[in-house]
């Protein structure tokens, strides 16, 4: 008989208390072992001011084997402390004291990732959000900031190199072949970013000179085989520190800066304080192993992790409720980084369209939150492109209504006033304000609202006066009744037949075609536009200037005027989007009434105007004829219309090929490589625009187009254009897909990270025959549940990414995903959780596919031992 576990409880933001004891300082020593390892800790407590004199000490443990506890040195009998599974409880300890505990784990047990754990035979570690308990008791929430000291132990000859937190202080030879290694870290930290890594490593070492004048050492720790794919993240990490140095006076604070890179890691990244633990996927690239699209991910992720060295470590949250405090504003950061790296329009396009298809999606479903949330039963359920994506849009509307230099004004006054403390969203939000003597007392319910608000527009132009009025109204978010008022920048400009107009707002004195910032801050306002020389179409919410959903009344013959020529290379992008999406959603409406189906001829002259515009380069040419994915346009209907809409995207896919069959070959043509592969932006450039070109020659299905493919995909001497042409064989199936794939496999097996790419492409074609497919390769003998890179490979990608194949309506793709999340949960419940997300749509789609969706759904919530990280989600779903 298996006794049924109690639900789960949910923790609230409003009960948030202070802890009653602190911890100053922590000593830890890890005797590491194949079998156990022995953690000895030693913390200095002290009682809180306030706290009553009796109180208990409560520790936080989880799968933790009590050995001993001491207090002040003296060893506590039975009776003297409690031990349940997730406690260690002292009766009124004192007011200050030591407390010394030793424990048992099995870090080769722990497939969960979350603790101290082995990857390839190295011991790691990743201890946010939770994770540190389950090393040693603890006061394990971010609020309790402790100086560590910290003592490795391990066999020398598997494990020649010790790392830990800070500087290394000193290092020796024990009995029996082991060694040692301490590590002080100088700065007070909360657990979450303790770190510890003991393997055979290599390092790819390198230097950063501060701006005061300091040496720092960078060390970037690899498996012995990647050393020769680190030099990107070296450079990468340079960029970043000199960047936050200029951008915002930040310099670093220790003598060292350590990357790991672990095969096996639930996330993308972890910033632990000078020891940062990367999943491979974020470090590793040589031009033959990694697309121009990994460059920039790693790029990303390594000035992310550099960053949160300010915005997260310096300063950190007070509770769990805050993390868009620090992840918010580091992908902000971030953000501002890449542009300045690359381009900034092409980096704004792909937030907005991540944001869009994903984060649009989740705060419309059954997870919606808002980015500070008020509750949650998991914390690792919260790491969520709301709280990230949406969180750094808050921070960007923040930055949009101070301007460059008062955000800037507010940020040094954020680390002024709370260097060293765990401090909250509304601190954050105070010193913006207080720096800049602004009011953002209603900016402050973007923090607590839930969902995409939704702002609608109306313009009207008097010929006679030459004036233009435009009305903004805020609605709320799709499906919900009300919702307050909110402060929302909506950055506008105007476009005539001839491209830019000038206008004059009132309070202007001169007329200027730059983009202006009107704030909504009314359910509806009105905005008039003078001096304006002709008939205008609006250009509204520039550069995406707000997370919201934008209804405005523009015929198709308006949007084609924007794509042409608006100045605002986002806007003109997102014109293009929604032409292409009524295109789209009108053949969609058409495959559904078997009417036949004819691709817009103006929306075919308006893609061939792109295609020949010498003024677009080569990245923004792509993402303008890409056109809008299908879970985005099935965001724009009442039910998703799962195979329509892919017959019409398929359908208008080949005939734009065929429409522009010539000026694509003559881009293909006239594109070729010249001499080695190198990442810079031209080249980037280049080979994007060639890479779309190919894949639209290649829907034609010609033999001599399909050669192409072959041809590139066996003379390419980088990833990026072996895996675009491989991706396009793979869409046209046949005998040159096996093949194609066959060699790839040859080739690449040994290698993990390019073998996902494998299982990823796979997972995500458009071909009928993805799904049998899918099923036979979660039997392959290289595919493997417990790398979560691999997992989301395939799973990952076919229930996320795959729409069409997902949600066939014989309901296999939904039975796939659901037995993989079964299989996961058993040993990754944050893993499992994440991937059983993919099942949150479930009510948007018709009523067999809702069925097999429940069905699924409710199979897994009556799973006997299901986690409660998995829990949440599907209750949630089913609720
Ligand atoms: N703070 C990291 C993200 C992260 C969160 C949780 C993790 O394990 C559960 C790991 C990493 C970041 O923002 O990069
Ligand atoms: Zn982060």
């Amino acid at each position: 008989m298996t006794e049924a576990k109690p639900a789960p409880q949910p923790i609230f933001r409003k009960d948030y208390r202070r802890p009653d004891y602190t911890i100053d300082r922590v000593d830890l020593r890890f005797e590491l072992g194949e079998d156990v390892t022995r953690v000895h800790a030693t913390l200095t407590v002290r009682r809180m001011d306030g706290t009553p004199e009796g109180a208990p000490l409560v520790l936080d443990g989880e799968n933790l084997a009590h050995v001993s506890v001491a207090l002040d040195g003296r060893e506590l009998s039975a009776g003297e402390y409690f031990v349940t599974p997730t406690s260690l409880t002292i009766p009124a300890p004192g007011a200050g004291f030591t407390l010394a505990t030793v424990v048992e784990i099995k870090p080769q047990d722990n497939l969960e990732l979350s603790g101290l754990y082995r990857s390839s035979g190295n011991f790691c570690t990743q201890c946010e959000a939770e994770g540190f308990r389950r090393i040693t008791w603890f006061l394990d929430r971010p609020d309790v900031m402790a100086r560590y000291s910290v003592v490795v132990e391990a066999d020398k000859a598997k494990y020649p190199v010790l790392l830990a937190n800070g500087n290394r202080v000193a290092t020796g030879d024990l009995d029996g072949g082991r060694h040692f290694a301490r590590w002080d870290d100088p700065f007070p930290k909360p657990s979450y970013l303790f770190a510890l890594v003991a393997g055979d490593l290599r390092c790819f070492p390198g230097e950063f000179l501060t701006r005061s004048g300091r040496t720092v050492r960078l060390e970037i720790w690899v498996e012995p085989d990647n050393i020769d794919r680190c030099a990107h993240a070296l450079r990468s990490l340079q960029a970043a520190m000199r960047w936050d140095e200029e951008k915002f006076g930040r310099e670093y604070d220790l003598d060292i800066y350590m990357i790991v890179a672990v095969s096996d890691f639930n996330m993308g990244a972890m910033e632990n304080k000078g020891l940062n633990l990367f999943n491979a996927k974020y470090v590793l690239a040589r031009p033959d192993t990694a697309t121009d699209d990994d460059y920039d991910g790693i790029e990303s992720v390594i000035a992310h992790e550099y960053f949160h060295n300010w915005t997260g470590n310096r300063v950190t949250c007070r509770d769990w409720f805050q993390l868009t405090l620090k992840e918010g504003l580091t992908v902000f950061r971030d953000r501002l980084f890449s542009a300045d790296m690359g381009s900034p329009a092409v980096a704004r396009i792909g937030d907005v369209l991540a944001l869009r298809t994903n984060q649009f999606a989740e705060d419309s479903g059954p997870m919606a939150h808002p980015i500070r949330p008020e509750s949650y039963i998991e914390m690792n359920n919260f790491y969520t492109t709301t709280v990230y994506e949406k969180g750094a849009e808050v921070i960007g509307m923040m930055r949009t209504l101070l301007g460059e230099a008062g955000f800037r004004r507010g940020m040094d006054l954020y680390f002024e006033r709370h260097d060293g403390q765990a401090v909250t969203c509304d601190d954050f939000r105070a010193a913006l304000a207080d720096a800049n003597g602004v009011d953002l007392e209603q900016f402050g319910r973007w923090y607590s609202q839930v969902g995409t608000p939704v702002v609608r527009a109306r313009g009207e132009y008097d010929a006679d006066a030459r004036s233009y009025t435009l009305t903004l109204e805020q609605a709320p978010p799709r499906g919900r009744t009300s919702a307050e008022l909110l402060h929302i920048p909506v950055a506008v400009g105007l476009v005539g037949p001839d491209g830019p107009l000038s206008f004059k707002l009132s309070g202007e004195t001169a007329a200027s075609a730059d983009t202006r910032v009107l704030e909504l801050r009314e359910r509806s306002q009105s905005f008039r536009f003078d001096d304006v020389a002709a008939a205008p179409v609006v250009s509204l919410l520039r550069g995406f200037s707000a997370p919201v959903e934008l209804e405005v009344e523009r015929s198709d013959a308006d949007l084609a005027r924007l794509m042409a020529a608006d100045p605002d290379s986002f806007s003109r992008w997102d014109a293009g989007q929604e032409l292409g999406r009524r295109v789209l959603l009108r053949l969609a409406a058409d495959v559904e009434a078997r009417r036949p189906l004819a691709l817009d001829p103006a929306f075919v002259a308006a893609c061939a105007e792109i295609v020949a515009d010498p003024g677009l380069d080569g990245s923004l040419k792509a993402l303008a004829l890409t056109l809008p994915n299908e879970r985005l346009l099935g965001q724009h209907q009442p039910v998703v219309a799962v195979d329509a809409l892919h017959e019409a995207r398929e359908f208008a896919f080949k005939a734009l090929a065929a429409a522009l069959r010539e000026p694509l070959l003559a881009i293909y043509q006239s594109t070729a490589p010249q001499g080695q592969y190198r990442i810079e932006r031209a080249e980037v450039d280049r080979r994007k625009l060639r890479n779309l070109a190919l894949a639209y020659l290649v829907a034609l299905g010609e033999p001599e187009l399909v050669a192409l493919a072959m041809s590139q995909f066996h003379l390419a001497d980088n990833m990026t254009d072996s895996e675009a042409a491989l991706a396009c064989l793979i869409e046209h199936g046949g005998p040159e897909r096996d093949a194609a794939l066959a060699e790839f496999h040859r080739r690449w097996h040994k290698d993990p990270l390019v073998l996902d790419k494998w299982f990823a492409l796979q997972a995500a074609s458009g071909h009928p025959d993805t799904l049998e497919r899918v099923t036979a390769l979660a039997d392959h003998p290289d595919f493997n549940l417990l790398n979560p890179n691999r997992a989301r490979s395939l799973v990952g990608v076919f229930g996320m990414r795959n729409q069409h194949q997902f949600h066939r309506k014989d309901g296999r793709g939904h039975a796939l995903v659901a037995d993989k999340v079964l299989a996961i949960d058993a040993h990754n419940s944050q893993l499992a959780a994440r991937l059983v997300a993919a099942f949150n749509p479930w009510r948007r789609f018709d009523a067999t596919r809702q069925q097999s969706m429940r069905t699924q759904l409710e199979r897994i919530a009556g799973h006997s031992g299901l986690s409660k990280a998995v829990r949440e989600i599907v209750d949630r779903a089913l609720a």
